[in-house]
């Protein structure tokens, strides 16, 4: 069993988009170890996207997502990392094949709905990064 991080951003969320995202989750065939909904602060999307500072869309990322709540979620499965990227689709939703969450929610590379780690180090940094270990259930 592997461990990721997911979240749920804020377009999908207030889309009311949640639910049938969380269906697609557990019919993908993740269980879901920790879930919580809350707005992610100015530090808080700041420090999540760090990797990115220095690139053109930083600033704007980080005002997309703190602009509503968003769903933070760990998800276990067997090579849950590459599975749930698989599950998410590309990164822009042009390129996201059919059946894929971004194919069908996803409105532009920014607004793509949801997020997932990208590597082992990856989730070992944003699992911690929201949910205690106490939270994980
Ligand atoms: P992924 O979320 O698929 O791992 P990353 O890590 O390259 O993609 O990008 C993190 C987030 O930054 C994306 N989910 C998206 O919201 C935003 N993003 C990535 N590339 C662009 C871009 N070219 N223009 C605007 N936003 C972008």
């Amino acid at each position: 069993m592997q461990r990721t991080f997911a979240i749920i951003k804020p377009d999908a969320v207030a889309a009311g988009q949640t639910g049938e995202i969380l269906a697609h989750i557990q019919k993908a065939g993740f269980k879901i170890g920790g879930m919580k909904m809350k707005r992610l602060s100015q530090l808080e999307a700041e420090g999540f996207y760090a990797v990115h500072k220095e690139r053109p869309f930083y600033g704007s990322l980080v005002k997309f997502m703190t602009e509503g709540p968003v769903v933070v979620l760990v998800l276990e499965a067997e090579d849950a990392i590459r599975k749930w990227r698989d599950t998410m689709g590309a990164t822009n939703p042009a390129n996201a094949a059919e059946g894929t969450i971004r194919k069908k929610f996803a409105t532009s590379i920014e607004r793509n709905c949801v997020h997932g780690s990208d590597a082992p180090e990856t989730a070992a940094v944003e699992i911690p990064f929201f949910f205690s270990s106490s939270e994980l259930l």
